[in-house]
């Protein structure tokens, strides 16, 4: 195929409630929603940037800059057999992960519409994994009792594994009361979303008596080194986010002993080739993975779970239901929770979703439509910038 155009869609949706993590506080969601359009097939993903470079480097702005100066540019003209070939084709532009898991998970979606199959079938999925057990992520609460009052709102809602946002100064007191308000046997996990150091390691290991599940992203968001030591003097698992972005990672990562687990983000590791290569090196060795998210509406939620159908995802994920988020999704119907605390990989070819119309008229602040242009120079100065 050849891509004839490329729609960029910037969307904002209100969330139901703020969600706080270390960085600071979210009121609204936005992102970049990207269509693929050939052969009379339209192709559909989501960019994972936010409007800071809190998470990662990467914002809207970034991520909307690269994909016209730096990956379409490499694109136009060529022909692509396989959603594999936009490797190829991009590999020599850096970093930019989740700018290229934009295009390139919406070329998935186009080659899976265009064999007329479900997506987690091109991905390798097990035809057996058709629902996927789900948790909910929890950000910083007001208080441990409000965090309580929320946490049972989740569970009373069927989600079965709790994620609760830490921070130096809001961990021992909201997690401690948590684990005695709930007892032993709900699974509890952490994440810092990197805002410890190695030498809060006390009050991490002070979490060790409330046998959580592991512990995501406690260090800084590009460390390993510091992780493997860490691990060290923990009994509680570490999982790494933030600092995987390639299978390259991955390999020093579990080479130094830095996790024992390993949260997977097509959208943050430049998509589903990437993120299937980050599946296989855990998978060798003997190190579980499960699909974390960034607030996603249903356009990439729906790419999480057909990822999430590989056999070494092996614990729950937090693509959790449309309405953990939104009044109101992207897509409709938006994605429901099961009674078992699982959500259903759609079924349908490609991602089994689509933007719906009227929503995507209210809810956009933004269009641009690109088609085929100049092709990338490839020499440092060589090509014209576009604003
Ligand atoms: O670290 O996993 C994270 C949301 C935004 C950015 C980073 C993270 C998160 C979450 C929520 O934890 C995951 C979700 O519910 O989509
Ligand atoms: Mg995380």
């Amino acid at each position: 195929m050849q891509i004839e155009r490329i729609e960029l869609d910037f969307v904002e949706l209100p969330l139901k409630a703020p969600f706080q993590t270390s960085f600071g506080t979210e009121l609204q969601k936005s992102t970049w929603i990207v269509t693929v359009l050939a052969d009379g097939i339209r192709g559909y993903a989501e960019s994972v940037a936010d409007s800071e470079p809190l998470y990662s480097e990467e914002t809207h702005a970034s991520v909307f800059f690269a994909i016209k100066n730096h990956i379409l540019p490499r694109l136009w003209g060529h022909d692509l057999g396989t959603p594999q070939d936009f490797q190829a084709l991009v590999s020599p532009v850096r970093g930019n992960p989740m700018a290229k898991a934009a295009i390139e998970m919406a070329l998935w979606d186009w080659f899976a519409r265009s064999r007329n199959m479900p997506l987690w079938q091109l991905l390798g999925g097990d035809p057996q994994k058709q629902v996927i057990p789900v948790g909910v992520s929890i950000g910083i609460q007001e208080s441990p009792d409000i965090l309580v009052q929320v946490a049972d709102k989740f569970l009373a809602e069927g989600y079965r594994r709790l994620k609760v946002k830490i921070k130096p100064g809001s961990d021992w007191l909201p997690l401690s009361r948590l684990r005695s308000h709930l007892g032993p046997d709900v699974p509890i996990m952490a994440d810092a979303n990197a805002s410890y150091r190695l030498s809060d390691a006390g009050s991490l290991q002070q979490l060790d008596t409330l046998h959580l599940m592991m512990i995501e992203q406690p260090l800084a968001h590009d460390d390993i080194v510091d992780h493997a030591a860490l691990a060290r003097i923990l009994a509680t698992p570490i999982c790494l986010d933030e600092a995987i972005r390639s299978d390259r990672d991955a390999r020093k990562a579990l080479a130094l002993g830095a996790c024992r687990l390993i949260n997977i983000k097509p959208g943050r590791m430049g998509g589903h080739f990437t993120a299937q290569r980050v599946h296989d090196v855990a998978q060798q060795a003997n190190i579980p993975v499960w699909c974390g998210g960034m607030e996603e509406t249903g356009i990439g939620r729906a790419h999480n779970l057909h990822m999430s159908t590989l056999p070494n995802f092996l614990l729950p994920g937090d693509t959790s239901a449309s309405s953990r988020y939104f009044a109101e999704d992207l897509i409709d119907p938006p994605f429901f929770l099961n009674p078992d605390g699982t959500l259903t990989v759609p079924a349908g070819i490609g991602i089994g979703v689509v933007p719906d119309v009227k929503r995507m008229a209210k809810l956009r602040t933004y269009h641009e439509e690109l088609t085929p242009g100049p092709a990338a120079s490839g020499s440092p100065s060589g090509h014209p910038v576009t604003f």
